[in-house]
């Protein structure tokens, strides 16, 4: 515990170097990454959380760095978590390649960092939660966390974001997919990018409509759905109103502290379910499951008594 007493120091006093090296600690699960996290807990929960999630190519690095400038020239800092199943190996640029500091001010106020998805045993629990709880430590305003919305990340974007921000594009029956993915129930904001594109309009009253459909006690914040050009950083200004308009109808109608206990409890779950996995899977509970499963294949025994007894050993 004591060597990271100086590590928290730092982080608190804003270092990078010592926020990059405690992200890197939680991101590999190195041991006593937790003494870390216990020591920081205390000084989180300041900044507002904002996930951008939606399919790969709709947009998302684009409006993120729009966001980030725009929050960066109204003197916020800025931490971002850029998840990307794809990224840092297989091409596809990095956001932080991408976005061009201005001035040294900027570079002082932002700081971004990607992630990989991998790191979560048995997928359960996701280190974007602890890297966003260093970034909040450290004094950001804001912290932006990218992520694809094709599987799992979605879900753990919501479980952290105050504010979920869903993007797709006017093409390609987006819609459609999203509901598949669960998209439209995290969404707090839609925003339809690349609306130079034809389409655009048509497919946001679809959208509506599809909204309208929605079981009223799920609406309790009716999703804005928004237009935006990335490319042209047309539409972020209004983004930006929409995210703070959230974040005021949350703390005004109280469930801005619900939302985040919400999270904590469901992070509390998580955790426990990861540490009982790994504790319970151990080689010879495999071993044994292994040794079995000719007999439980044969139908000589069924999974559920041989479950009772695995549990019982
Ligand atoms: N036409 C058009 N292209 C855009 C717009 N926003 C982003 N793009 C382009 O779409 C591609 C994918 O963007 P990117 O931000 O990487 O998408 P992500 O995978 O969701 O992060 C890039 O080539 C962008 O330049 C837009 O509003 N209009
Ligand atoms: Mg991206």
């Amino acid at each position: 515990m004591i060597i990271y007493r100086e590590l928290v120091d730092k982080i608190l006093a804003n270092d990078k170097r010592s926020i990059s090296r405690a992200i890197s600690l939680v991101e590999n699960e190195e041991a006593g990454s937790t003494d870390l996290l216990k020591l920081l807990f205390k000084f989180t929960g300041k900044a507002y959380r904002i996930g951008i999630t939606g399919p790969p190519g709709a947009g998302k690095s684009t409006i993120t760095n729009c966001l980030i400038k725009l929050l960066s020239d109204n003197g916020f800092n800025i931490g971002v978590i850029a998840v990307d199943p794809t990224s840092p190996f297989t091409g596809g640029a990095l956001l932080g390649d991408r976005v061009r500091m201005a001035d040294s001010g900027m570079l002082e106020r932002v700081f971004i960092r990607s992630m990989a998805t991998r790191g979560s045993l048995g997928g359960l629990c996701s280190n974007i939660v602890e890297a966003s709880d260093i970034f909040d430590a450290s004094g950001k305003d804001f912290i932006l966390i990218e992520t694809v919305g094709v599987g799992q990340s979605e879900l753990d974007i919501a479980q952290t974001a105050d504010t979920t921000i869903v993007v797709l594009v006017p093409e390609s029956g987006d819609s459609v997919q999203a509901m598949k993915a669960g998209l439209m129930e995290i969404a707090d904001i839609f925003v339809i990018n690349k609306s130079d594109r034809a389409g655009a309009d048509l497919f946001i009253s679809t959208l509506k409509n599809i909204l309208n459909l929605r079981a009223p006690d799920n609406a309790h914040f009716n999703a804005e759905v928004l237009k935006t050009i990335a490319t042209k950083n047309e539409g972020i200004d209004l983004l930006l109103r929409e995210i703070l308009q959230h974040k005021k109808h949350l703390i005004s109608s109280g469930e801005f502290s619900i939302n985040r206990k919400e999270h904590l409890k469901r992070k509390i779950i998580d955790l426990v379910n990861t540490r009982l996995y790994i504790d319970f899977w151990k080689e010879q509970k495999l071993t044994n499951l292994e040794e079995n499963l000719d007999s439980i294949y044969n139908k000589s025994t069924d999974p559920f008594s041989f479950i009772e007894k695995l549990l019982m050993s």
